[in-house]
């Protein structure tokens, strides 16, 4: 923890990289976790992909009304806590993140960068017209349900989910800064990702190779420890905290 103290008492610009494993202890379940009820026999490789929404659309929106209802229920826990007193403590801070949850803002983050869309920004699969958020329905089952997709105002196609599923290009504007970011940053630290979706992969590599330290935070090895100077074996909601009272002596909260 020493070491991973004073690479962030002195850095000067930063990137944090999340992915799923962040928003863990929430209670939101990462895509190492099986799929439980009506999808515990798919993958969530094979279900978030637009084949899987033209063969099966009420199956698949289903699934985003799920997840959408699991993050509406959650909490940010002390690990997005501390990534915004990261940012607030240093001016030019950028969060780049693979998760469509809204935890990290809800956490007081300012702008963080979605490479891989978000569970609140549907849109029209044939033209692209934003749809609104449906509200809330009454009470999600817990196992799931198929849930038709809401018809676009504009030309009536199926809404779909505002994401990047895989085989799908990442927006152009999201990747080119959370680039910008890693080949500016003097340290990038990287929490509860695998390592093993590109191109967000890449993130903590570019970093690496124009020089930056990478800090890397995940319970488990994954492929990011060949790029890792330091890295913390341990639940980001545990591990945050200490690392920025470490560095700084403040508590985040
Ligand atoms: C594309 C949105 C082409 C949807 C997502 C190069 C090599 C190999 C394959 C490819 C390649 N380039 C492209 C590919 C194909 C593919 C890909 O990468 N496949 C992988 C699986 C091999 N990539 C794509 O398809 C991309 N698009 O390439 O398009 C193209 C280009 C131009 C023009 C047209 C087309 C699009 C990829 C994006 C897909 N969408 N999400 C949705 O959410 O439903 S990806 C989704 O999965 C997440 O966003 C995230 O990126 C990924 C899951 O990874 P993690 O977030 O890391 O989570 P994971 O569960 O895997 O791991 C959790 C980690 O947390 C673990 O390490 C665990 O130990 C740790 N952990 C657990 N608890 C905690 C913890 N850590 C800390 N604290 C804890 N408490
Ligand atoms: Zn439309």
């Amino acid at each position: 923890m020493r070491e991973a103290a004073a690479l962030l008492a002195q850095a000067r610009r930063i990137v944090v990289f999340t992915g799923a494993g962040v928003s863990a202890e929430s209670g939101v379940p990462t895509f190492r976790d099986a799929l439980t009820g009506l999808w515990r026999s798919f993958d969530a490789q094979r279900l978030a992909t637009p084949e899987a929404f033209r063969e099966d659309p009420a199956l698949v929106w289903g699934w985003y009304e799920w997840r959408r209802a699991t993050v509406r229920r959650a909490r940010p826990n002390a690990g997005h806590v501390a990534v915004a007193a990261i940012e607030a403590r240093l001016p030019g801070a950028v969060v780049v993140t693979q998760n469509v949850d809204d935890l990290h803002e809800r956490a007081g983050s300012v702008a963080p960068i979605h490479l891989h869309g978000s569970l609140f920004a549907p849109r029209c699969s044939a033209c692209s017209h934003p749809a609104p958020t449906p509200d809330e329905a009454a009470e999600e089952p817990g196992d799931g349900r198929r849930v038709p997709p809401p018809r676009c105002a504009r030309c009536a196609g199926p809404v779909r989910p505002g994401v990047v599923w895989f085989g799908e290009a990442l927006p152009t504007a999201a990747l080119e800064a959370a680039v910008e970011a890693a080949s500016t940053c003097d340290l990038l630290v990287t929490v509860g990702t695998s390592g093993l979706v590109y191109p967000a992969a890449e993130i903590p590599q570019v970093a690496a190779r124009f020089g930056a330290a990478v800090l890397q935070v995940n319970p488990q090895e994954t492929p990011l420890d060949a790029v890792s100077d330091v890295n913390l074996r341990g639940p980001a909601a545990q591990v945050l905290p200490a690392l920025v009272h470490a560095a700084w002596g403040a508590d985040p909260a």
